[in-house]
């Protein structure tokens, strides 16, 4: 009979320096790559695209393994945005999200990085239904309810990365980002409202945390709307300073407010959970 697998223990380490940003040209992506230098990273950055003004950055695929090998290496993080980001063909989800996030996990593994910040999405629990009243808040441990193929592939990619901590050793925190961007867009984005400045904030407590095993946490600011619990990310040594709720007079005059009865206003993953697949693969 052979030895059994060893468990991982967590175990702290220095802080990691160098970071590798994937989708460095995204929206994400460049919203970060202005907000963590000023936390003592230095970014290394990728994406399939060239990024605008950083000749420096590595143009490669998620499907390219020794370009991702040589992008990992000597790196102490990773910060793995790139990716489709909305509902795409199974085919394409397959092969950017799912097939490229083992990619990266495996040449990160192969290279001895030590932790990974995997962008998940509120999309992986999509389906469930929002609090109203005086429900309690989503809690993290809430069952993968994926509302589109995009939802389908970050349940894998926190799968995958809850699979490379208890069997590498390779540390994850899965953040179920809800909606990061400059600001606020839509009423059900109150609730989900991470700003640029939380989002860093949270990356860099995401980064810097002992003992982090694989952590999932919900990625938002302070809302006053707030449909999920942040106590896991809190643990982490988040403090979220943002509060979408300057936001709200404006966008609930405009567009009124949430109606029970419209799927897309009754669960967490808003119109993405009637948007219809697209078929053919
Ligand atoms: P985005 O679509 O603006 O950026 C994604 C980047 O990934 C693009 O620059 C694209 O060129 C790159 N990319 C796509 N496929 C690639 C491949 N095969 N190889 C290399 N690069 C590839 O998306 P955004 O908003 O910046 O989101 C970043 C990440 O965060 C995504 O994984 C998304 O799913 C996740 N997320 C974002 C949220 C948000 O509110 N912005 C909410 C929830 C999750
Ligand atoms: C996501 O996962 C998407 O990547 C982003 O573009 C937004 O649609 C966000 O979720 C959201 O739900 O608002």
């Amino acid at each position: 009979m052979s030895a059994p697998t060893p468990v991982p223990t967590p175990t702290p380490a220095p802080a990691p320096r160098t970071v590798l940003l994937t989708g460095a040209a995204g929206g994400l992506g460049t919203l970060m790559r202005g907000l963590l230098p000023a936390y003592g990273y230095e970014l290394r950055l990728l994406d399939m695209v060239p990024v605008e003004d950083e000749p420096g950055a590595l143009t490669a695929d998620l499907s390219d393994r020794d370009a991702l090998r040589e992008a990992v290496r000597g790196v102490d993080a990773v910060i793995h945005l790139a990716g489709i980001s909305l509902e795409a063909s199974f085919d394409k989800i397959l092969r950017a999200n799912i097939e490229g996030t083992y990619n990266l996990y495996e040449a990160a593994r192969a290279e001895g990085v030590r932790r990974v910040v995997f962008a998940s999405s509120n999309h992986a629990v999509g389906f469930t239904p929002r609090p109203r009243g005086d429900d309690p808040l989503i809690p993290v441990e809430a069952p993968h309810r994926p509302d589109t193929f995009y939802g389908l592939s970050k349940c894998f990619g926190e799968d995958l990365s809850q699979f490379y901590w208890d069997k590498f050793g390779l540390e994850t925190v899965s953040v179920r980002i809800g909606s990061c961007f400059p600001e606020p867009t839509s009423v059900r984005m109150l609730s989900l409202w991470m700003s640029p400045a939380d989002c860093a904030r949270l990356f860099h407590a995401a980064l810097t945390a002992d003992g982090v095993g694989h952590s999932i946490v919900y990625g938002s600011s302070a809302n006053t709307r707030l449909w999920w619990d942040l106590t896991s990310a809190r643990a982490l040594g988040y403090e979220p300073r943002d509060d979408s709720e300057q936001y709200a007079e404006k966008l609930i005059a405009e567009q009124g407010e949430l109606d029970p009865a419209n799927p897309d206003h009754a669960h967490l993953g808003g119109a993405f959970v009637t948007d219809p697949p697209r078929w053919p693969h």
